[in-house]
């Protein structure tokens, strides 16, 4: 088999399959990407949803034996959402960020990594291929700068310059020499919009972020979110997109190639109160396919929450006081108290001191007291 020939093959096929990018890198380990994760663990940066063996995350030999190459894919997907919601004046809505649009993405790009692997395993019978999106061990970012998808960003996403970095990412690990691509100059320049854009600061220099701090990994957390950064939530109830959407690369990039990707404005903006009266069967049905479901219904609760304190939504807090009242989660209980806090009205005080008067467990009946004393000072 004459490799060239296959690759241009390769090449090829992926565009019949719905691949928007493809890109071929060596096989080698990520000797720099190494020297990075080691750092980022020890300044406590990272976010703890990587693997969490930094060796296999740097050496795709420890994935798949006498590895030649890797193939990276990209999917672009869309930015701005073809349907809009109707909506009635005051009634409040959440935000799932760009990448929970649609079907989840891990299904997507597995089905066109699997189709991509048939076809090559149809050409080369005793190919050893090995693919992953996301939840695999390999950076998927690293391997797609490396086959020349695009350039890193001072936001830390892969840019491209044909769809900015509105893509997911897949790769699959080869047995076959392919001859890589070459990396992309690097096109940021001296923008900084990103970085000055981030609401938490958690970009604490080009190309460097304390997940710690960022957003779309506090929306994804089980425990009660540090005050000082709820405030910088707003209405994202899962995700963030505020580095790539403050990006110029991406003004004006909206690409709507797969149907799946398509969003159900009902599901991307939901309302916000009836998401705190939700049984897990109902929150399976309506958001068990989206991306942004995979930790359960309770941290998107707790941020709906913490939303409707951004609104100030009056009319939430019957709504708020049922969840003190009735709710199982500490973690749901101390949020509400804070929400009904930051509310303020006579309605959430008259809330909190009612339930100040039953509640038995400490943290909670902490923060319904601290919520009292501020309203009262
Ligand atoms: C953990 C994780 C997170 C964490 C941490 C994010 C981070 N920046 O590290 C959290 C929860 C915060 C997160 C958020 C998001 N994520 Co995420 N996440 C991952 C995951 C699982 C691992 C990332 C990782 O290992 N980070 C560690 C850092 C150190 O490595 P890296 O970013 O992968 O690689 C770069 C750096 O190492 C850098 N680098 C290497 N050496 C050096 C040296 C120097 C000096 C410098 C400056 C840089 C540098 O170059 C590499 C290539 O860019 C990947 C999937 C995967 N398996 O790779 C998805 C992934 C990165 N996430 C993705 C997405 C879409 C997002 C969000 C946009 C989702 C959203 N809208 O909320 C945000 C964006 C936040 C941001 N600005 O990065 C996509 C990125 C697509 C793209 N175009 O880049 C990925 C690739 C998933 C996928 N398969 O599509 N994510
Ligand atoms: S996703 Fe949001 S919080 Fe995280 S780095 Fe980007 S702008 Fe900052
Ligand atoms: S906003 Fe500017 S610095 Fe940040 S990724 Fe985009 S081009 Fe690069």
């Amino acid at each position: 088999m004459n490799i060239n020939q296959l690759k241009k093959e390769v090449i090829e096929y992926s565009k019949t399959i719905g691949i928007d990018k493809i890109g071929f890198a060596t096989a080698d380990p990520f000797t720099e990407l190494k020297n990075r994760l080691i750092r980022q663990q020890e300044l406590g940066y990272q976010s703890g949803f990587e693997e969490p063996d930094i060796e296999k995350r740097v050496t795709p030999a420890l994935l798949l034996p006498e590895p030649r190459s890797i193939i990276s894919i990209a999917l672009a997907y869309p930015s701005k959402m073809k349907v809009r919601v109707e909506g009635k004046k005051g009634e409040r809505r959440g935000f799932f960020s760009r990448a929970s649009w649609g079907l989840d993405y891990h299904h997507i790009l597995r089905d066109r990594l699997k189709k991509l692997e048939e076809f090559i395993l149809a050409k080369v019978p005793d190919a050893r291929l090995k693919s992953m999106v996301d939840t695999g061990e390999l950076s998927d970012r690293a391997v797609a700068v490396r086959a020349g998808i695009g350039w890193s960003g001072k936001n830390c996403a892969v840019m491209t310059p044909e769809y900015g970095s509105y893509v997911y990412l897949g790769e699959m690990i080869t047995s076959i020499p392919f001859v890589p691509d070459s990396p992309m100059e690097d096109q940021c320049g001296s923008c900084t919009a990103c970085i000055d854009a981030c609401p938490t600061g958690a970009l604490v220099q080009g190309g460097q972020i304390n997940a710690q701090r960022c957003i779309a990994f506090l929306t994804q957390t089980k425990a009660v979110i540090p005050e000082e950064l709820r405030d910088k939530i707003g209405n994202r109830v899962y995700g963030c997109d505020s580095c790539q959407t403050s990006c110029p690369v991406n003004k004006g990039k909206d690409f709507h190639f797969h149907e799946e990707m398509e969003a159900d404005p009902e599901i991307a903006k939901p309302l916000l109160r009836p998401l705190l009266k939700m049984s897990n069967r109902e929150f399976k049905n309506k958001f068990g396919l989206v991306a942004g479901s995979w930790r359960g219904k309770k941290p998107i609760q707790r941020n709906a929450i913490i939303a409707l304190a951004h609104f100030k939504d009056e009319t939430a807090v019957p709504d708020l006081h049922a969840v003190l009242e009735n709710e199982t989660s500490n973690v749901l209980k101390e949020t509400a108290a804070w929400a009904l806090g930051k509310i303020g009205s006579p309605e959430a005080i008259e809330a909190l001191e009612k339930a100040a008067a039953t509640e038995t467990d400490f943290e909670v009946k902490n923060e319904i007291e601290k919520s009292i004393l501020k309203l009262k000072n």
